[in-house]
C-alpha cells in the first residue's frame, strides 16, 4: 500500500527540481516557459509527487519534442530525450531493461496525438509500466501555433487561419477516450489547469498515477488540459478561462478507467536459453571456439574503433573480424555497420566496440582507434578521434598527412602487401593483423582462428592467414 501523502508547503520548490536551470541565456532561476504556460504547473505537480514518494533515484523522465523538450533542464532525475513522438517506445526500453525504474513519458498533443499516435497506442495496448502525462494545449506551441489533432473546430491557428474546419481537418481527437478502449491501461483520466480547484484535482490524478508506478501496476495515462497563452494569442488570465469555457466542453474531465485496485500483473519474463544453446535458438552454426585472452596495453584494453574505406575494401568484414576476435577472447563486443549511399562506392564505415564491461551503445562517436583504408576516410573521421588515439592508416591509399598532431599515427602498406600476396582484397585482413600487432588487443592466433567463421570460401583462407600474419608483423614492428 502507498504511504499517506505528505504534501509540502505550496510555495516551496520541490527537491526534484534543480536549484538553477541550464539556459543559454537569461535568468537561470526561472524556466523557459511563457507566463501562464501549463507545462510549468504540471512540472511542479510531478516534482512534488516524486519528492513525496521518495523515488527521485529511480525515476526516468522521457522528454520528447515540443515545449516539453527541456524537462531535463528542470528535473533532477534520470533523463532521456527522445525523438518526436517516440517517448513511449524509449520508455518501454528503459522499463524493460531496468524494471525497478519509474518511467514517465511527458508529451504534448502534437507529439503524442500526431507524429507519435502509433507509439502511444501500442505502448498502452501492451500495458507498459509507465505513466504518460499528456499536455493537451490544443496547438503546436513550440513551432509557433500550428493546428494539432486536438485543436477545436473553428479554432484559428497558423495553419487554419480561418478556423479548423472538421470537413477538411477532422474533429479533435479525444485521446483519453481512445486509450480507454484498450484493455491493458489501468488508469486513464483527464484533468485541467483551468482553476485552483481543477489544479487540486489534477494534482491528485498525477499523484495517483505515480503511486501506481511505485506499486508496479501498469500503464497510466493522465491528460491535462493546459494553457498555451502564446499560441492562443491570449493573456494568461484569458487563457485559463478559455480552458474552462471552450476546451473542457470538448474534453470532459473524467476518470475513464480505474483498475488500480486490481492485483498487480507480474511480468512474465521468458527464460533465456542457456548461452551454449543460443545458436540453436537463433538457427545459426555453433561458434564455441574460445581463445586465450590477449593482454593488451591498458590504452587499448577497451577499444572503440571506427573502420572506414571505399565500398569494396572489405571494411564491414574487417569490423566483423575485430568483433569476432574480441568475442572469441571472451570480451563483450558490438559491431554496427553504416549502410548508406556509400554502399555505391563512396565511404563505407562501421563501428566496433571491444570491452571488458557491458557496452552501453554500439555507436562509436569518439573513437580511440580509426582504421582508415583510404584518404577520404581519414579526412572524414580523424576529427572524431579522442586525443592520444590510434590512427591506423592504409599507407598505400592515404598519400596525405592527417591534420591531427595529438594522435598516434601508424602507417601500413596494406594494399601493396595484399597485392604481393596475390589479392588486393586481402588488404582488410592485413589491417586486422596490424591492429592486433600494434595494440596487443588481440592475439595473432585468435585472428587466424577467426577466419573459419569470417571467410566462407575455404580456398581464400590461406591467403587471408598470410595477410593477417604479415599485418601483425608490420604492426609489431611499428610498435618497436
Ligand atoms: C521529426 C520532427 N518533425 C517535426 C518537428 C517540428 N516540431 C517541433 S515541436 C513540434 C510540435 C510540438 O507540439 P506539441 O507536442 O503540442 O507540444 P507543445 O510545444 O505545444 O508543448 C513540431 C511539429 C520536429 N522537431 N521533428
Ligand atoms: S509556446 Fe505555449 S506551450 Fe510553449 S512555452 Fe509558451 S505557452 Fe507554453
Amino acid at each position: 500500500m502507498s504511504s499517506a501523502p505528505v504534501y509540502k508547503p505550496f510555495l516551496q520548490r520541490a527537491d526534484s527540481f534543480y536549484d538553477t536551470f541550464q539556459r543559454k541565456s537569461g535568468n537561470k532561476e526561472v524556466t523557459h516557459y511563457c507566463p501562464g504556460c501549463g507545462h510549468g504547473e504540471l512540472h511542479k505537480m510531478m516534482a512534488e509527487a516524486i519528492d513525496d514518494l521518495d523515488i527521485r533515484d529511480r525515476t526516468v523522465l522521457i522528454s520528447p519534442v515540443g515545449c516539453s523538450v527541456f524537462a531535463y533542464y528542470y528535473f533532477d532525475v534520470g533523463n532521456v530525450q527522445a525523438a518526436h513522438g517516440r517517448a513511449p517506445a524509449v520508455g518501454t526500453g528503459v522499463q524493460r531493461s531496468r524494471p525497478h525504474s519509474i518511467v514517465i513519458s511527458y508529451q504534448g498533443d502534437g507529439d503524442l496525438a500526431a507524429i507519435g499516435l502509433n507509439e502511444i497506442l501500442q505502448a498502452a495496448n501492451r500495458g507498459e509500466k509507465m505513466v504518460v502525462f499528456f499536455v493537451n494545449n490544443a496547438i503546436y506551441g513550440m513551432t509557433g501555433g500550428q493546428m494539432a489533432p486536438t485543436t477545436l473546430p473553428g479554432m484559428r491557428t497558423t495553419t487554419t487561419p480561418l478556423g479548423r474546419d472538421p470537413r477538411l481537418a477532422g474533429n479533435p481527437m479525444r485521446m483519453c477516450e481512445l486509450v480507454a478502449q484498450l484493455e491493458a491501461p489501468i488508469f486513464v483520466a483527464r484533468g485541467s489547469l483551468a482553476s485552483p480547484k481543477e489544479m487540486k484535482r489534477t494534482r491528485k490524478l498525477v499523484r495517483k498515477a505515480m503511486e501506481m508506478q511505485v506499486e508496479g501496476k501498469g500503464f497510466c495515462f493522465v491528460e491535462v488540459l493546459s494553457a498555451c497563452p502564446t499560441g492562443w494569442g491570449m493573456t494568461p488570465v484569458d487563457a485559463q478561462q478559455w480552458i474552462e469555457d471552450k476546451l473542457t466542453p470538448h474534453f470532459p474531465l473524467e476518470i475513464f478507467v480505474d483498475k488500480t485496485d486490481q492485483e498487480r500483473l507480474e511480468y512474465v519474463t521468458p527464460e533465456s536459453p542457456p548461452r551454449e544453446k543460443l545458436h540453436e535458438v537463433l538457427g545459426i552454426e555453433a561458434d564455441t571456439k574460445t581463445m586465450p585472452a590477449a593482454n593488451p596495453d591498458p590504452a587499448h584494453a577497451n577499444p572503440r574503433i571506427k573502420v572506414a574505406g571505399f565500398g569494396g575494401q572489405g571494411v564491414l568484414l574487417l569490423g566483423l573480424g575485430l568483433a569476432q576476435c574480441g568475442m572469441m577472447e571472451g570480451r563483450k563486443v558490438a559491431w554496427l555497420p553504416s549502410y548508406g549511399p556509400e554502399m555505391r562506392g563512396g565511404t563505407a564505415h562501421c563501428h566496433v566496440n571491444i570491452s571488458e564491461d557491458e557496452i552501453g551503445s554500439p555507436l562509436v562517436s569518439r573513437p580511440t582507434v580509426l582504421v582508415a583504408m583510404n584518404q577520404p576516410s581519414m579526412e572524414k573521421f580523424e576529427g572524431e578521434l579522442v586525443p592520444g588515439a590510434l590512427l591506423l592508416l592504409n599507407d598505400s591509399m592515404v598519400p596525405g598527412q592527417p591534420s591531427r598532431d595529438d594522435v598516434d599515427v601508424v602507417r601500413v602498406r596494406a594494399t601493396e602487401m595484399a597485392e604481393d600476396l596475390g589479392n588486393v582484397r586481402a588488404a582488410n585482413m592485413v589491417m586486422l593483423g596490424a591492429f592486433a600487432g600494434y595494440t596487443g588487443a588481440l592475439n595473432l592466433e585468435t585472428c587466424l582462428a577467426s577466419l573459419d567463421t569470417l571467410i566462407k570460401r575455404t580456398a581464400l583462407i590461406d591467403l587471408n592467414r598470410k595477410a593477417i600474419t604479415a599485418g601483425f608483423e608490420a604492426g609489431r614492428k611499428a610498435r618497436g
